[in-house]
């Protein structure tokens, strides 16, 4: 996956040698330098070897389940409506504010499971539920323990912009400059922040609200991200380009000028077909222009309790996909090489000298069987840091 090019080089009969966590030599069998000869070996007989898969955009820490929202959007209210009166994020922000720091940890703990146990090896996980500065600071000391609980690597993003919240309906404003800026300094003084996101969408905050996170953001030297034009097109993905940023998700109202405005920036385009097919969508993200311009796309499984609960990356995988066209080469670029990209790290996401020793063995002799079975998990193991 090195090139980050559609197509990853696979490699029959290959070889990765790893020593103290990192990738030393990988290549040919019949290329192993002298100075790997000797070494201990396993052999994963004939088993395909990718790198660990990184779920780069989640909600996963949260309280309590929207199942009643199913149900009501099965009986035609929308999303949008939804949100509105009052349910949406902010039902999940209550439940989220009840629960105990451990017992958010205990709640989420299974979701991560499932993750890892499909070759996950690197998570971002997002704040948002909280929208007051002890909650949002309790989500991201719990995503820090993930990471600790788990043999999985966390990146954090602090999305206090994430819904004006009740106490403060009508006052966007007023929310962003006393509760989401000082829970932000407070939580990036305690080492909780790896990245700055925020929604702008009509429901939730405008272009000119994000510029105030942003500029804050700049300030402390975080990188930024935003979820854009994922119900409408307000120029979000234009906006966090002109800010660097890592990453725009979603995108599926998103024109040629967002998208070139994200190529220039060079931002990633994170596609989260969960969320598409949940709220069954129909306006498909501009996968055409993206490959026009020369964006790069990851695929995350945006698993949050409204609208994707999924915690399955391999199903994301599947869903990019069939409902948005992407090649199973690009899906697999979309969760590792691209994903990692999203995230601002350098150092995984592909197999090569000095990458951390972090993958994926499956049951599968083709790349494109990772997303081609709908519901099946062919994970034989994940290698973390070098270890089984
Ligand atoms: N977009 C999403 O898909 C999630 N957050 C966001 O800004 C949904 C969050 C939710 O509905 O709880
Ligand atoms: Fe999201």
């Amino acid at each position: 996956m090195t090139s980050g090019a559609a197509q990853g080089a696979v490699i029959d009969d290959g070889v990765v040698a790893i020593a103290e966590g990192r990738i030393a030599w990988c290549g040919p069998s019949g290329a192993i330098p002298d100075t790997l000869k000797g070494w201990d070996a396993d052999d994963l007989e004939g088993r395909l070897v990718t790198p660990g898969l990184i779920d780069c955009h989640t909600h996963i820490v949260h309280g309590g389940d929207r199942a009643r929202e199913f149900e009501m959007r099965l009986e035609g209210a929308s999303y949008e409506e939804i949100a509105r009166a009052g349910g949406g994020i902010l039902s999940t922000v209550a439940a989220t504010r009840a629960a105990s720091e451990d017992d958010l940890l205990a709640m989420t703990l299974p979701r991560v499971d499932a993750l890892i146990g499909e070759g996950v090896t690197t998570l971002e996980i997002k704040s948002g539920y909280g929208l007051d500065v002890d909650t949002e600071l309790k989500m991201l000391r719990v995503a820090r323990r993930i990471g600790e609980a788990r043999p999985v690597r966390v990146r954090t993003s602090f999305l206090g912009a994430h819904a004006v919240p009740p106490e403060f309906a009508g006052r966007p404003r007023d929310y962003l400059a006393e509760v989401c800026l000082p829970a932000l300094e407070a939580a990036a003084a305690e080492g909780l922040v790896d990245a700055v996101d925020g929604f702008c969408e009509g429901i939730a905050f405008s272009p000119g609200e994000i510029v105030m996170v942003f500029d804050r953001a700049k300030a402390l030297g975080l990188p930024v991200k935003l979820h854009a034009e994922q119900l409408s097109n307000l120029g979000g993905a234009k906006l966090a380009a002109h800010y660097g940023a890592l990453s725009a998700d979603h995108l599926e109202y998103l024109d040629e000028e967002g998208v070139k405005a994200m190529a220039d920036a060079r931002s990633v385009a994170v596609l989260l077909p969960g969320a598409f097919y949940t709220l069954r969508e129909t306006q498909l993200p501009p996968v055409g222009l993206f490959r026009q311009h020369g964006v790069q796309m990851a695929i995350a499984t945006d698993c949050n309790p409204g609208s994707s609960p999924l915690a399955s990356l391999l199903l994301a995988m599947n869903m990019a996909c069939t409902l948005f066209r992407i090649t199973p080469a690009e899906a697999l670029a979309g969760t590792t090489i691209n994903a990692a990209r999203a995230l601002g790290l350098a150092g995984c996401g592909c197999i090569a000298p000095g990458m951390r020793a972090d993958l994926a063995v499956w049951n599968v002799e083709q790349p494109a069987e990772l997303s081609y079975r709908i519901g099946f998990n062919a994970l034989h193991q994940r290698i973390f840091g070098g270890n089984w």
